[in-house]
């Protein structure tokens, strides 16, 4: 009998993607370029479901059922080019390839060119939660076509997490989609954990509390509002020891953060697009400072706040507060790219259902998306979270917090560009007049770049050189 799905890629995702569907009753044909990894998986594992080991492409291709549906989980770039050549040729019009890999969204929207002009389906596929949600339940986030998602959906929800019965798995929209909604995925997480990184950093240093405080802060929290998986491991991470030295773990970890790069193909996507992510940005930015080791070094004598005020009582509650808003702040962000992002490349994404598969399997669940959720179920044509009324009252009770959060900071001479970078997007997009006013004059000043009124249609330039009279442009 044919496998109804085949995985080629069989390193830790590849390989616990086949497991979870041959768990789920689903027979499924396996084959990695090292023969070795089909081997091993077969021999580990081969009592948890029907696998259909293959040696060669051909033989892979051969043991599938039709259409086709074929899952590539090799390392992004070249690879997956070099994957899809090898096996395209193999297939037959109807036929699926999934690229489960973090593939940019680019890249997938020129392979599905390519693909449908063949007669095969491309479906560029997000999958977030790491190797542990790969083998108990990822967030799935499928591009492609419509057509593709008949005979995919079934199984990808299979496998999915669920939150209240419900899949972390819906076709997100045509071509490259998928991938673009993971990048964003991936650009809010980096947001989210930078606020939680300037969260302990002030609890730490501003308010003087140990790591292991520090970790029942953070424990506490995650029975509120800010109940997520990163709330929760940070605890975790916070409360460890490190066995060699008896230290605190966070203090013998190298200081200097780094990325593999949806982080900042969310902030360069987004320039491109005109989006203003400040807070992913400032997040990327800020692990990108930390690895500046020889920028650091020299800058280390540089002179700070000489004042040592400490705001103990109550500040853990304004920090949790400050975190609470700038989070909002970087949800909002990430949502209006997803917004621009399917108004551009004409993919109808519903916002609403992006917050809901996310609310389990990927990095950023969390009670939150319930409500970011029932904000676009409310209104789906928001124009940003922030003015929903559920997060707008909640951001309006906290402002006096992270106010509060973000002067302290600013006072102590500690590093918080999430929180302060948040709150200036806050009240730019609260402001009456913004002084963009002053920058359209400057422009005009210098390169008769023009400017519109306040009180009339049209455009217009003042003759800065002579008599200072305005014309029409
Ligand atoms: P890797 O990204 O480490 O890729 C290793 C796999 O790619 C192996 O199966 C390897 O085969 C295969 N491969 C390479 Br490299 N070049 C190849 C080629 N030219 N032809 C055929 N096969 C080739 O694996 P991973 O960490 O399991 O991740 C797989 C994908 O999932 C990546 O795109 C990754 O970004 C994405 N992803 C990973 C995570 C995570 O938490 N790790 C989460 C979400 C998404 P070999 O065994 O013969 O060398």
């Amino acid at each position: 009998s044919k496998a109804r799905i085949g995985v080629t890629g069989l390193a830790v995702m590849g390989r616990n993607l086949a497991r979870n569907l041959a768990r789920h009753g689903h027979p499924v044909a396996v084959h990695n370029r090292t023969e070795a990894r089909t081997k091993a998986l077969v021999t580990e594992f081969g009592d948890e479901g029907t696998f259909v080991p293959a040696e060669t492409p051909e033989e892979f291709v051969a043991s599938l059922e039709r259409p086709r549906r074929l899952v590539i989980m090799v390392k992004a770039g070249a690879p997956t080019d070099a994957v899809i050549e090898e096996f395209a040729p193999l297939l037959e019009p109807g036929d699926m390839i999934v690229d489960g890999g973090n593939a940019h969204f680019a890249d997938t929207r020129r392979r599905e060119a390519a693909l449908r002009e063949r007669g095969l389906h491309f479906v560029g596929t997000g999958i977030s939660g790491g190797e542990e949600g790969a083998l108990h339940g990822p967030s799935i986030m499928p591009g492609g076509s419509a057509e593709s998602y008949e005979a995919l959906g079934p199984l990808l929800e299979d496998i999915a997490a669920k939150v209240d019965g419900t899949p972390c798995c819906v076709h997100v929209g045509p071509d490259g989609a998928g991938h673009f909604v993971k990048m964003v995925h991936n650009g809010i997480e980096y947001a989210d954990m930078q606020l939680i990184a300037e969260s302990y950093d002030l609890l730490r240093h501003a308010a003087g509390l140990s790591p292991a405080e520090i970790a029942e802060v953070f424990r506490t929290w995650n029975t509120g509002r800010l109940e997520s998986y990163l709330i929760e491991i940070t605890a975790e991470v916070l409360a460890h020891t490190d066995a060699a030295t008896g230290r605190p773990f966070v203090d013998v970890v190298l200081d200097q953060a780094e990325q593999k790069g949806t982080g900042r193909w969310t902030v360069q996507t987004a320039l491109d697009l005109g989006v203003p992510v400040s807070g992913i940005a400032e997040a990327v930015f800020a692990r990108s400072v930390s690895g500046h080791a020889d920028l650091r070094r020299a800058a280390r004598g540089l002179p700070g706040p000489q004042n040592d005020v400490r705001y103990l009582s109550g500040f853990a509650d304004d920090v949790e507060q400050a975190l609470y808003a700038s989070k909002v702040v970087a949800y909002a962000q990430g949502f209006h790219q997803i917004q621009a992002g399917s108004e551009e490349y004409g993919w109808n994404i519903d916002l609403g259902q992006m917050a809901t598969i996310w609310r389990g399997g990927c990095i950023i669940r969390a009670r939150f998306l319930d409500r970011i959720r029932a904000a676009y179920e409310a209104d789906p044509r928001t124009p940003t979270l922030l003015t929903d009324d559920h997060f707008a009252e909640a951001v309006g009770a906290a402002q006096d917090a992270w106010r509060r959060v973000v002067t302290t900071a600013a006072q102590l001479g500690i590093p918080a560009p999430g929180f302060s970078s948040a709150l200036a997007y806050y009240d730019s997009l609260r402001a009456e007049r913004l002084p963009a006013a002053l920058t359209q004059g400057q422009r005009d000043f210098f390169g008769a770049h023009t400017y519109r009124r306040v009180d009339r249609e049209g455009s217009f330039h003042t003759l800065w050189g002579g008599d200072r009279s305005e014309v029409e442009a």
